[in-house]
Order: structure tokens, then sequence, then C-alpha cells
């Protein structure tokens, strides 16, 4: 007799630790989430709508985080796939928060056109080296990594940082710690990117370092887009009371 009792939800192994920081991820997006839509009223009109992104950033990857959960736990492999599509949804909408709280000081489109281009050539390029030609993932890596220090100079000292400097107060103290988690927070996703794409590259020892790709990513993703929330909150906070 056939068993009409399928099991819906994988196993977990209990020394599974890449699995269980996927599954804390989802609680932690989720938890976000609710939080930074909850808390939408009590603002300004001109701030909701950036808590508002910092919430839809958290929600998408929440969705994204429990299919990875699910991928994860099903395969045992990277579910790369979905990685990317979240941070190519999310990360864009991260530079939307950028020109959200610099347009006081008077930024404009253009500013935002650069930095979703950028940040797009730096997970085109990144996804490619990771799935598509992983024999090459160092060149690939290579041009992610050009695209992500132009968008490092954009905002430490390029037009954006100008606008945060007219705009001045809370807006370029925000500005700051949002720069700080773009240059340290995100700098372990090309972390994560050699220890995860090591096999036959000349950075091959980077294999043993004993770090996992997803584990990183995941830390990387609760660090960055909950931080990166709860900047724009604070933000939102002082500029209502
Ligand atoms: C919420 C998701 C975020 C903030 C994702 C950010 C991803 C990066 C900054 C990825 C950068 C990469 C490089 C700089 C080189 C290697 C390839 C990538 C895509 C991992």
């Amino acid at each position: 007799m056939t068993n009409l009792f399928l099991p819906l939800v994988a196993k977990m192994d209990p020394t599974d630790y890449v699995g269980f920081t996927f599954f804390v991820g989802c609680m932690a997006m989720m938890a976000a989430s609710a939080f930074f839509f909850l808390s939408l009223n009590q603002f300004d009109k001109k701030w909701r709508t950036s808590v508002l992104v910092s919430g839809l950033i958290t929600f998408i990857a929440a969705v994204h985080y429990f299919y990875m959960r699910d991928y994860w736990a099903s395969n045992m492999e990277s579910p790369t796939f979905f990685r990317y599509v979240d941070w190519i949804l999310t990360v864009p909408l991260m530079c939307v928060e950028f020109y959200l709280i610099l347009k006081v000081a008077g930024a404009k489109k253009s500013l935002l056109t650069k930095m979703i281009v950028l940040s797009v050539i730096m997970l085109v390029t990144g996804y490619l080296g990771e799935a598509v030609y992983a024999g090459q993932a160092a060149l690939w890596g290579f041009f992610s990594a050009v695209a992500y220090f132009a968008i490092v100079y954009e905002i430490w000292l390029g037009g954006a940082a100008k606008l945060a400097n007219e705009a001045g107060g809370d807006v370029l103290a925000a500005h700051k710690v949002l720069c700080w988690f773009v240059l340290v927070g995100w700098i372990i996703y090309p972390l994560g990117y050699l220890v995860g794409t090591a096999d036959g590259q000349w950075y091959s020892s980077f294999a043993n370092l004993g770090l996992d790709m997803d584990v990183l990513y995941n830390i990387a993703d609760a660090i960055n887009k909950i931080g990166f929330g709860l900047v724009i909150y604070a933000l939102a906070c002082k500029k209502t009371a």
C-alpha cells in the first residue's frame, strides 16, 4: 500500500548548523518585517515611505528564506538561485533607501539610477561566477568587486557623500552609519564567495578556513537587512519627534 502521508517537512539533522541559520533567518526577517510595518503609523508622512521600504526589504528576504530553508533541507546544497533572486530585489531597494534619505538635500534620480545599475552589475557578475562559469569564479568575482567598490566610493566620497554633508544633522549621521554597513557589513559577502568558490582557484586555501558560504551569507543578510532597516527606523523616529 502506498504511503499517503508523505512527509511535508524535511528532516532536520541536529548538527546541521547551516540549516539552523536558514531557519533563524526566516524568523528574524519575518519578525523585523512585522516590526517595521506595524510601526508605520507613528511617523510623519514623508518618512513613512523609508520605513515601508525597510519592511519590504526584510519581507522579500523572509519569503526567500522560507524557500532557501526548504531547498537546503531537501537537497543539502546551496540555494544559489533563490539567494540571488532575493539579492537582486533587495539590494536595489537598499539603494532606494540612500536616495530617499538624501532627497531632503536634493538627490536626483540619476543618483538612484547609478547605484541601482552598479548593484545589478555587482550581483549579475557574482551570479555568473558562482553558478554559471564556476571555473572562472575569480574573474567574475573581480568584476563584481569593481562594481561593489564603485558603490562604496559613491556613498563615502562621491555625489551621495556630498549630498549627505549638505543635509547635515540627523540625515548625515544616518548616512554615515549606512556607509559603514556597506563597507564592513557587505564585505562579508565577497568573503563568503571566496569560501564557496575556492575549489580549484588560486585562493583554494579559503576552503580550509572552516567557514561555510551559506552561514556567512545568512549572517551578513541578518546584519545588513535588519540593521539597515533599524538605522532608517531610528532616523524616522528622530525626525518625527
Ligand atoms: C541583502 C543582501 C545584500 C546586502 C547583498 C549584498 C551582496 C553583495 C555586496 C555581494 C557582493 C559580491 C562581491 C563584491 C564579489 C563576489 C560576488 C558577490 C556577489 C558575493
